[in-house]
């Protein structure tokens, strides 16, 4: 399947280094106003190329509209996204053509597959994850409009190193989305000496959606919680996913646990903004474990596709922390499963309304 979605519904098409990549959005509401430069910000804040830390494949990632708008407001048909790849190096993958790297998908989708394209891992490269970035740049305006809701997230560990303090208005002015400020010339060191010494690091990735209201997700089997872990899932290396306080509520006891209401607001959000599947009015907060990159140019043990023993190294542009730049990606699938329960529970119960009493996410 290379769709996502239930009424807001994401397909996204392409190889790393075929021609294009691209997505087609269906379900959208007419209406929304969309320019081609609207994709830009979100994209760039994902893109490789733009920092030292991250791999130095510069790619324009130009959204071309093919579909789906008219005059600059979405029509309701569907909306398809061309994104060409500009600089793809195949060469760096003939080496390894014939071999399976350890960590990759290589193996899987032979296995799966018989065939597979191993020009920069194809079609399970982490290029995929730029439509759908483009995708949930619709999303996001289209909440922000419609219900004020807003989606930011920022990078929450880096292998040992969690930050000192959290100040959300430095987490865009640094190439890390750290929160902590006094901490990003160590950060600067600590990936420069990964980065010279071949091998990669994991990072926990923490998204927030803010002003959600309560009411969307579903009972059971399409609980928002599910269809969220579910989502961040998808995404190329996340090996983990935590709603709220997640593994963390193994350790609590219930009376602290429990989230206690009042009048002026909610005590606290250890449940991370759902319950029983449906969102409570808190913010809804997802924290992602991304695995460190298995492209290393650290020999390694693998095999190649007649069952040699092989000594494997992965040349070419490879990023030491892909969680580096997943925020936006993270923040993509939030807006993404987001849209798709307003539109459904839009459609089952929009005539319930609004019913009282309404508690104020945070005391
Ligand atoms: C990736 C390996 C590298 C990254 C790529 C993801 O690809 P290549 O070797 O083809 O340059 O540059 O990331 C992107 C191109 C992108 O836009 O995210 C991988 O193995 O997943």
């Amino acid at each position: 399947m290379n769709s996502f979605g239930h009424l807001f519904r994401v397909t996204t098409f392409g190889e790393s280094h075929g021609p294009a990549i691209g997505c087609v959005v269906d379900g959208c509401p007419p209406g929304i106003a969309i320019a081609p430069e609207d994709f830009a910000h979100d994209l760039a804040r994902r893109a490789t190329g733009k920092t030292r830390h991250t791999s130095a494949r510069h790619e324009a990632d130009e959204v071309e509209i093919l579909s789906g708008v008219y005059e600059g407001r979405t029509t309701g048909t569907p909306i398809a996204l061309l994104v060409r790849n500009t600089d793809a190096r195949s060469r760096d993958y003939d080496r390894i053509a014939e071999q399976f790297r350890p960590g990759h998908a290589d193996y899987t989708y032979w296995h799966k597959y018989g065939i597979r394209d191993p020009r920069g891992g194809g079609r399970s490269s982490a290029r995929e994850t730029t439509m759908r970035v483009a995708a949930a740049v619709i999303a996001k305006k289209w909440l922000a409009e419609t219900s004020g809701v807003a989606v930011r997230g920022h990078l929450a560990q880096i292998g040992d190193v969690v930050p000192g303090s959290h100040d959300w208005s430095v987490v865009e002015a640094n190439p890390f989305f750290w929160p902590d400020a006094a901490q990003v010339e160590q950060l600067e060191t600590y990936m420069d000496a990964l980065r010279k010494s071949g091998d990669s690091v994991g990072a926990r990735i923490t998204v927030v959606a803010e002003g959600v209201p309560p009411g969307w997700g579903e009972p059971v089997y399409g609980k928002l919680d599910a269809e969220l872990a579910a989502a961040m899932m998808s995404i190329n290396a996340v090996k983990g996913v935590e709603i709220g306080d997640g593994f963390a509520a193994v350790m609590q006891h219930g009376s602290e646990h429990r989230d206690e209401m009042t009048r002026e607001g909610f005590l606290s959000n250890h449940a991370g903004g759902i319950l029983g599947g449906i969102s409570s009015g808190q913010s809804i907060v997802v924290s992602v474990a991304f695995k460190p990159t298995s492209s290393l140019r650290l020999p390694a043990r693998g095999l190649d596709v007649d069952g040699n023993e092989v000594e494997i190294v992965t040349t070419g542009r490879h990023d030491p922390c892909v969680g580096i730049r997943a925020t936006p990606i993270c923040e993509a699938m939030l807006a993404l499963v987001l849209m798709d329960h307003a539109l459904r529970h839009r459609a089952q119960c929009g005539d319930v309304g609004e019913v009282s009493p309404r508690i104020p996410a945070q005391a």
